[in-house]
């Protein structure tokens, strides 16, 4: 059954530099004031990559508690910390991302080219993250970024069972160069896919630059969540600059409505999602 949509905000990531995007939000300040307006908007869940003194992607332990921290005093917002950090980061850190002991962790399911890079995701790894997440209770958001990893999903639910909480939540990750385009031919296909999941299995999508309208509106469409913000988006149309992440969450919010899909509170994200109050 549809019900609201789910809208998460991605404001920063770890690819685009303070230089080159202004408006990105790099301080712990910024980010929280950020998060304070896209919950006013109807944003639910924030998915945080944080940066260091000289705003470079970090996964420093310190920082990522003083994050969460920061962001459940100042916001209702769910609290998803990234565990994809950047390309660089050593698998040992993106484990330790779980100590800062967020409600939701991202989860991605297979390696995928990353542009130039290459986002490792091995098998051994995803299972080390999943289970260490079960056994503190962190929600995951299984990140999918090609079609195959919806497989990888299923064999790492059938041999290591459901994720905390109980309840399956995917996103498509849609337009990187390298993993599945971002159409609404590619998101249908990822949604029939859904079938050989858990019944009640939802999921977000984002499509990454160009691909943001179609991926967004297909979602809607389809009976998907939305993730919007700067880590995926940095045009808000042709050659107009995104000026801040609450102008994507407010244009996601007025496509729900459209939609009669109205945002969920986060209270109402909590209990989909299966993440305590
Ligand atoms: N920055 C990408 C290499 C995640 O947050 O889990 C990984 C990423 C996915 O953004
Ligand atoms: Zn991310």
């Amino acid at each position: 059954m549809t019900t609201g949509t789910l809208i998460t905000v991605a404001p920063t990531g770890a690819e685009s530099t303070k230089a080159d995007v202004p408006a990105l939000p790099v301080t712990l300040d910024e980010l929280v004031l950020t998060a304070k307006e896209c919950e006013a908007l109807g944003a639910a869940v924030i998915h945080v990559h944080i940066r260091d003194d000289e705003a470079r992607p970090t996964l420093d332990l310190g920082r990522l508690r003083e994050t969460v921290a920061a962001l459940r005093t100042s916001t209702g917002l769910i609290v998803q910390l990234s565990s994809g950090g950047a390309v660089t980061d050593p698998e040992a850190n993106r484990l330790a991302v779980l100590d800062a002991a967020p409600d939701m962790a991202s989860c991605t399911m297979g390696t995928v080219n990353f542009g130039d890079d290459v986002f490792l995701n091995r098998w051994e790894f995803i299972v080390d993250l999943h289970t260490r997440m079960q056994e503190r209770n962190v929600v995951p958001e299984y990140e999918i970024f090609d079609l195959g990893q919806l497989t990888s999903l299923q064999r790492l639910l059938s041999k290591h069972g459901l994720p905390a909480g109980g309840h399956v939540h995917v996103d498509f990750v849609m337009g990187v160069p390298g993993g599945m385009p971002g159409t609404a031919e590619a998101l249908v296909a990822c949604r029939q896919a859904l079938r050989d999941l858990p019944e009640g299995t939802t999921f977000s999508a984002t499509g990454i630059g160009r691909s943001t309208l179609p991926v967004m509106l297909t979602s809607l469409a389809t009976g998907g969540h939305l993730r919007v913000g700067m880590e995926d988006t940095l045009n808000y149309a042709k050659g107009r600059p995104v000026e801040s992440n609450m102008q994507l969450v407010a244009r996601a919010v007025g496509f729900a409505h459209l939609a009669e899909r109205a945002p969920l509170s986060p209270q109402e994200a909590r209990e989909l999602l299966g993440i305590p109050t």
